[in-house]
């Protein structure tokens, strides 16, 4: 049967070639011209291991087509961004656009899955809402559900297809038809629920990450006050059977873990006072380094900053929401003294706001070296070369 995915990013893209690679004939919709184009010539515009591999076989095997506006299908999936707004409440906008563009393509016995993370009741009010045509009825004549994705940037192709899935329909029938659905190309256990109760599981998980990190965070900080080695309180910690901490770091990127908690404090403002809190800890947690580099730069006539990592964590090339490259920019422009910034996955045609310099560079001109993202690069320069340096490690990599 045939499928058309809405949305061809890093969730989009992935489900789409995994669809395609099981045998669906797939409809990838991106509105981006240049995506399309990219696509169809077999190659990828994101950075995700084994992913140039599938995508070129699925297209150069007619499984996989990208276009501009969605076609008919026997299941619509809607993989659009969820960002929020300045104040913190969710932009559906994306998610109401991709939901009024296959309107005019749905017909009776289709299935359109919701895989954006969404605040609760998206499923229902916006995507039933502007996606089903007058005189088709929910659960009888087509079947709306919720259905997460819940895969790692960096293992995408693995997870996407081994985790566990969450399926929340918006009646029995709608869920029944996802189930079987996902089981095809699945070999997690897929679970039923509501259309709501999917919703709020997959911001959940994401607030669960983003608190038990602001923990860890609001530790680092404290370390600091008591000029403590914070990992090594966490190492001797850890000891303990039931005590499980995370790793502090600069503070919380991406677009998931530090944007989907503020959709439950807006759901429920009164309701989230911990998730609320847990927010503004990891929120603040690049102020403190900041302050941190400026007081030890403040030692030096002519400090050079090297800045090692832009990405949001380690290993992706993705810059969005990160507190490493706030935190570089925040440098730059105070008269903290020249910085110099590297990021070894960023390339110059993704990146132009400030010149990149290479890690030997970096390495070799800096006073005063601040590590930011965890890259495997940076994990391997060797510890003479620290030697001679002030470091800031807020990754604690380098211990
Ligand atoms: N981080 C820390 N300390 C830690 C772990 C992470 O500071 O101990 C930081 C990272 O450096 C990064 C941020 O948190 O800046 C988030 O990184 P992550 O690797 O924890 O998660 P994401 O944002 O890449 O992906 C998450 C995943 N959710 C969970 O693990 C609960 C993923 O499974 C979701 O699919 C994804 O969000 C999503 O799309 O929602």
């Amino acid at each position: 049967s045939s499928v058309c995915v809405v949305g061809l990013g890093y969730i989009g893209l992935p489900t789409a070639s995994i669809l395609a690679s099981k045998g669906y004939q797939v409809a990838g919709v991106d509105v981006r011209e240049d995506v399309v184009e990219t696509i169809n010539r077999g190659e990828i515009h994101i950075e995700e291991p084994d992913l140039d591999v599938l995508v070129k076989a699925v297209v150069a095997n007619n499984r996989l087509k990208a276009i501009r506006e969605p076609q008919p299908a026997d299941v619509f999936i809607i993989c659009v961004p969820t960002p929020f707004t300045g104040d913190h409440r969710p932009d559906l906008s994306y998610v109401e656009k991709a939901s009024k563009a296959i309107r005019p393509h749905v017909r009776p016995g289709n299935l359109i899955i919701l895989e954006s993370t969404s605040p609760p009741r998206t499923t229902e009010d916006v995507v039933a809402k502007h996606a089903v045509p007058e005189g088709l009825v929910v659960g009888k004549d087509v079947f709306v559900a919720h259905c997460p994705e819940r895969v790692l940037p960096g293992r995408i192709l693995i997870e996407a297809v081994e985790n566990d899935r969450v399926i929340g329909g918006m009646t029995p029938a709608c869920t029944q038809k996802t189930k079987s659905f996902y089981q095809s190309f699945v070999t997690g256990e897929v679970m039923a629920t509501t259309a709501v109760s999917a919703e709020l599981t997959k911001l959940v998980e994401n607030s669960f990450r983003d608190v038990n990190i602001a923990f860890a965070n609001e530790l680092s900080v404290l370390c600091d006050h008591f000029d403590v080695d914070t990992w090594e309180i966490i190492e001797m910690a850890n000891r303990h059977p039931r005590v499980n901490i995370l790793s502090p770091g600069p503070g919380v990127g991406g677009h998931c873990i530090s944007v989907d908690p503020w959709f439950l404090v807006d759901a429920a403002p009164e309701l989230t006072n911990l998730i609320r809190t847990a927010r503004e800890v990891n929120e603040s947690k690049p102020q403190h380094v900041i302050d941190k580099v400026l007081k030890l730069s403040a030692r030096f006539t002519n400090p050079v900053i090297g800045c090692l990592g832009l990405t949001y964590k380690s290993d992706v090339d993705d810059l969005r929401e990160s507190p490493s490259l706030d935190i570089t920019r925040a440098l730059m422009n105070s008269d903290a003294g020249e910085v110099l910034a590297c990021d070894p996955l960023i390339t110059e045609d993704q990146f132009s706001e400030f010149p990149l310099h290479t890690l030997d560079e970096v390495l070799k001109r800096s006073t005063l070296i601040v590590l930011l993202t965890d890259h495997q690069q940076f994990r391997e320069i060797s510890p003479a070369v620290l030697h001679e340096k002030v470091v800031v490690d807020t990754r604690g990599i380098w211990r």
